[in-house]
């Protein structure tokens, strides 16, 4: 290998891996503003009731015509796709019941030594595995 290829090769390899390093910082301040949102009293926290309350507030969201199920049509305003999973009759529609039981192992998947909260830590450790970054 000559010596210009091999300075083109460090460049490109430098370049990679700086594109990666910036990715997983704009993913990790994405997860932590996530989390910022659940806790809503910012104690670095959630408890069952931060998540029923935003699990709630995320379902009145999506159901734009109040009916009290989100259909099809509003499950594409989730941009997280996390309620896709909610659908557990496989009807196209999300009732509150099932959203609320989604976001309930949702809570329990996230409370790694299950001491009945999560902490920033078992938050952002999750979205790091799920999203391998
Ligand atoms: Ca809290
Ligand atoms: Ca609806
Ligand atoms: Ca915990």
């Amino acid at each position: 290998m000559n010596k210009t290829l091999s300075i083109l090769c460090c460049v490109m390899l430098l370049t990679h891996f700086c594109v990666f390093a910036a990715n997983s910082d704009i993913q990790m301040q994405e997860v932590k503003s996530g989390f910022q949102l659940i806790d809503a009293d910012k104690n670095g926290f959630i408890t069952p009731n931060e998540m029923q309350a935003y699990q709630e507030k995320n379902f009145n969201e999506l159901d734009k015509d109040r009916n009290g199920v989100i259909d099809r049509n509003e499950l594409t305003a989730d941009k997280s796709k996390e309620l896709n999973k909610a659908d557990q009759n496989n009807d196209q529609k999300i009732t509150g019941a099932e959203s609320a039981s989604q976001f309930k192992q949702y809570f329990n998947q996230l409370d790694a030594n299950k001491d009945g909260k999560i902490s920033e830590d078992e938050y952002t450790d999750y979205w790091k595995l799920r999203w391998k970054f």
